[in-house]
């Protein structure tokens, strides 16, 4: 076990709140160079990131050696982008050294802070969101267990810097919003939503499966659609996070529920109306729909 170094505090980075584990290797990841086979997936923190990382490299790579699955976590399979850890090699330098094709690469950048070179590359984009409320209950449970992460503090006053915006990566409000306008004039983003792909994980597959011009046999979408299932996911510890060693699963766990509308079970009535109203506001001026129950 590695000593950790301290949790890091936050900071305004360009108008969104950031620690340096992703705003040191800035230069590196802005001079990043895309390929058009390139595969993005990107999302606000928590969203299910790691769920269609996971469907992809199954999709892309299970007929290779079965060391793949069984001894390489999925975070070396999908590089984090933006991230540079002390000790570890940075996002940028995996990617670089990643021999297998297309790269699929994971990023929670806001839109307006991507690399250029993936606009100019076309490369395809898969962009994942998930409710505001599920969000911050998720993400509140991650910043607990994530010594890589700032200090929570408590919930109600971690929902209220949700609501700021005041978390790694910024406003929820912004990011979600920020990348359905780019969609709009993008035919090489995907927006897909975690409560779609709860309430049907088949149909997104599909979807995914056409974005991606991937015509798989009915084999392998059933392998896919089993192994991603949560409790799989949960247990396979090459994708449920135990190799991380920021994470302390004594707090909580990385794949921790997995479910649409456990929101309810965290916030208070008072802080449910305060929520909606400020959401309200937020989120006026947009056809961006989210589901907080199925
Ligand atoms: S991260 O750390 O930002 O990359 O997190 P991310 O992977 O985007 O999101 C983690 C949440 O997604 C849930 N998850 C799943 N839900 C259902 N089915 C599957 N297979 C699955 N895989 C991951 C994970 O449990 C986190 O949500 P919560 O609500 O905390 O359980």
């Amino acid at each position: 076990m590695m000593e950790l170094p301290p949790r890091p505090t936050l900071f305004d980075f360009h108008g969104v709140s950031m620690t340096s584990y992703f705003t040191d290797n800035w230069d590196n990841i802005q001079n990043f160079k895309a390929r058009p086979d390139d595969i993005v997936i990107a999302s606000y923190p928590k969203a299910g990131n790691t769920w269609v990382s996971y469907i992809l490299d199954l999709l892309y790579f299970s007929h290779m050696s079965s060391d793949r699955q069984d001894s390489v976590p999925l975070f070396e399979r999908v590089p984090f982008l933006e991230i540079l850890f002390p000790g570890f090699p940075s996002g940028v330098d995996e990617l670089t050294q990643l021999t297998t094709f297309p790269r699929i690469i994971k990023t929670h950048l806001p839109v307006h802070f991507m690399p250029k070179t993936f606009w100019e590359q076309n490369s395809k984009i898969i962009y994942v969101a998930r409710n505001a409320k599920d969000t911050a209950v998720s993400y509140f449970h991650f910043d607990r267990m994530n010594m890589a992460q700032p200090e929570p503090g408590d919930w109600s006053s971690y929902l209220q810097r949700f609501m700021e915006g005041k978390l790694v990566f910024g406003s929820w409000y912004e990011h979600v919003r920020g990348w359905w306008e780019k969609k709009q004039t993008s035919s090489n983003i995907l927006y897909l939503f975690y409560e779609d792909l709860i309430e049907d994980t088949e149909q997104e597959l599909g979807r995914l499966c056409s974005f991606l011009g991937l015509s798989p046999t009915t084999a392998l979408k059933k392998e896919v659609t089993k192994k991603v299932l949560f409790d799989n996911m949960k247990n396979n510890k090459m994708a449920n996070g135990s190799t991380d060693e920021a994470f302390d699963f004594k707090i909580s766990p990385f794949m921790r529920k997995g479910k649409v509308g456990d929101w309810k079970n965290h916030f208070t009535v008072q802080q449910d109306e305060q929520f909606n109203e400020d959401y309200a506001k937020k989120m006026k001026n947009t056809d961006l729909q989210f589901r907080t129950v199925l």
